[in-house]
């Protein structure tokens, strides 16, 4: 089947089992447009996965691991200029410039199309055209959605089917006239007649676009991560909040886990922290000594999609299907889970190759192999990084691994019907002032401290590191509209569930990162992080016991297990402690984000905020 707009370009050849007529004339009008040499229609199987994978050997652009070593596994390097997600380069095009909010940029729907028509004119010129169905959440689940990702990039189509469920039973749940949300992606390279590609072919102009009300994703010039998988960040939390701030959920920056106590009871939490934060180990934890009896296990380690149940519990599903983690740092101590997901299946970017076939990244092994090549194609040794500080693998180097594969995966992960949430915990990276953990009295409180987290930036993000920055929700480069609005449908939806005489899932605050006048961090964290969610499950219950301060309970040193660790309780007041200089401080950067983000504003936040000045004033 042809249709009429595609005289001149690429031919349909829509296969039979694609019966979604809208879609079948969305893919006509953008090869139109992005004039690509083949559409190739994904069907998801592993000969297309391997078929693909082999011609991007072919092509350079991924590398065959030592299959002794990683079983079906490949590298890819990507361009030095195409890292990480591009924040200044991300867009929210609502309507008016108040729904995208002043956290987002921001730009006149009308202008945007006529950009994005001037750059996707042609852009996939000598390219393939790739048709990539996918389900954020356990296909036909009431909580998942259905996406299509056009791209021109064959290790975006190789990503998505780890990611996502991709393939052909997702136009079973599509039917005839099923909803999608459209997603164009292009590295933004056309090819020439006779032009040879590169192996990592990208532009130094780039757009990565969202119109929430049409609900749609436009993204230009990026082949890395968030930016060109955009099922993940753009569509299962950018778009995805503006729909549950619609139809009445949530769709979060976080991780859900399981904990089972020794007496069999089980809980499910969900915990927010910002990129590169750690949410891939807290998933994953192993308990540690001391902790005989527990289970943690692994629902997802970045994003929820959280509705309310005919109960009046919160319910939750991870719309992924595999990970997107960090490799630098993940060893078998921090998080052995991780590591025994990678054997087999991965596809790693921009970690550093060893002689041998495998890979290696700062933080794997406690010594660096003698040689390797590093993930600018570079040699690199020990020496080499002594004397010149470079580093082996890109700090923001990633793994895509299937979830299925994870020792620690929850029976439940992949349950249409999600996991009762417990308890939310909302983290940031910070050196000092924020207190290890930290319950909200109320659900209001608790938005509060939310709302009003900071962290540290990390590698995740273009841009400079390590300086602290206010990041709501750990949403802030997430958040698909205003600021002020999505804080006012949290405490809606507390109000809601409560009035219906639900339980409240409890709020936490937690700080993993105090580090001391020598800037070593104090608490060990990783696994030991269980001392502090085995307290809060005891809260949960009823039975945990703590000190009421001015921003609401926390354990003292006598309520958390400390069996099989030395932890002082001079260690623990030095990441308990409150200094109210420094929070007089941290205050005054709680006024400026309100400040910022005054228009709809809720009044109860800033009634919070007074509360708590006047309770720090003592
Ligand atoms: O946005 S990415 O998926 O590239 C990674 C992140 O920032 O969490
Ligand atoms: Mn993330």
């Amino acid at each position: 089947m042809n249709h009429p707009s595609m005289q001149g370009t690429a031919a349909l050849n829509v296969p039979a089992w694609v019966k979604n007529q809208k879609l079948v004339a969305w893919v006509a009008e953008i090869a139109a447009l992005t004039k690509p040499e083949r559409i190739h229609w994904c069907d998801g199987s592993q000969e297309e996965y391997d078929q693909l994978c082999e011609q991007m050997v072919a092509a350079g652009t991924l590398k065959r691991l030592n299959p002794a070593k990683r079983k079906n596994s490949f590298l890819a390097l990507s361009d030095p200029s195409d890292v990480a997600r591009v924040e200044d380069r991300t867009f929210i095009c609502a309507d008016k410039k108040e729904d995208a909010g002043p956290t987002n940029n921001w730009i006149a729907p009308a202008e945007m199309r006529q950009t994005l028509n001037g750059l996707f004119d042609g852009c996939m010129r000598g390219r393939t055209l790739y048709v990539v169905p996918f389900s954020m959440g356990p296909l036909g689940s009431p909580i998942a959605h259905i996406g299509v990702e056009l791209s021109d990039s064959p290790y975006v189509a190789v990503n998505m089917r780890i990611m996502t469920r991709m393939g052909k039973a997702v136009y079973d749940v599509l039917g005839t006239d099923g909803d999608f949300v459209p997603c164009v992606h292009t590295v933004g390279k056309p090819l020439a007649a006779g032009e040879k590609d590169v192996p990592w072919p990208c532009n130094p102009t780039k757009y990565i676009v969202h119109f929430p009300q049409t609900r749609e994703i436009w993204s230009f010039g990026s082949g890395y991560g968030g930016n060109a998988l955009l099922g993940k960040k753009c569509f299962a939390l950018r778009i995805a909040s503006t729909m549950g701030r619609d139809e009445g959920w949530l769709a979060e920056h976080m991780l859900i886990l399981g904990v089972t106590s020794p007496e069999g009871r089980k809980y499910h939490v969900a915990a927010a922290f910002p990129s590169a934060c750690g949410k891939t180990n807290f998933a994953m934890l192993i308990p540690p000594k001391g902790f005989e009896g527990w289970k943690v296990t692994t629902i997802g380690d970045d994003i929820a999609w959280i509705k309310p149940g005919q109960d009046g519990r919160l319910y939750a599903i991870n719309p992924e299907a595999g990970y997107f983690g960090v490799a630098p740092g993940t060893s078998e101590k921090t998080n052995f889970n991780a590591m025994a997901t990678l054997k087999e299946n991965v596809i790693f970017t921009n970690v550093a190759l060893t002689d041998d076939g495998d890979v290696w990244w700062e933080g794997m092994t406690k010594e660096a192999p003698a040689h390797l090549v590093d993930w600018q194609g570079r040699d690199w040794t020990p020496e080499i990084a002594k004397a010149t500080g470079a580093k082996a693998a890109h700090p923001n180097a990633r793994f895509t691994a299937p979830a299925a594969q994870c020792p620690s995966i929850d029976e439940n992960w992949d349950n249409p019907a999600g996991v009762p949430i417990d308890a939310f915990i909302f983290g940031g990276r910070r050196s000092t002032t924020v207190p290890l953990v930290t319950e909200a009295r109320n659900w209001t409180e608790g938005v509060y401290m939310a709302a009003t987290m900071g962290s540290e930036t990390t590698a995740a993000a273009a841009g400079q590191q390590g300086v602290v920055r206010r990041d709501p929700f750990a949403m802030l480069p997430f958040c698909g509209y205003n600021m002020s609005d999505y804080f006012g449908h949290w405490l809606d939806l507390g109000k809601k569930l409560e009035a219906a005489g639900a339980k409240l899932p409890k709020i936490y605050c937690v700080n993993w990162f105090r580090k001391d006048a020598d800037g070593s961090f104090v608490w060990p964290g990783f696994g030991e992080n269980m001392r502090v969610l085995s307290w809060m499950i005891d809260r949960v219950e009823g039975k945990g016991q703590g000190a009421e301060h001015v921003f609401g309970t926390s354990p003292r040193y006598e309520d958390l297990n400390w069996n099989g660790v030395d932890f002082s309780p001079a260690q623990f007041a030095q990441v308990t402690s409150i200094d109210t200089d420094a929070w007089k401080q941290e205050l005054v950067l709680h006024d400026e984000l309100f400040t910022q983000l005054k228009h709809n504003l809720p009044q109860s936040l800033a009634e919070t905020r007074s509360a708590l000045g006047k309770r720090l004033e003592g």
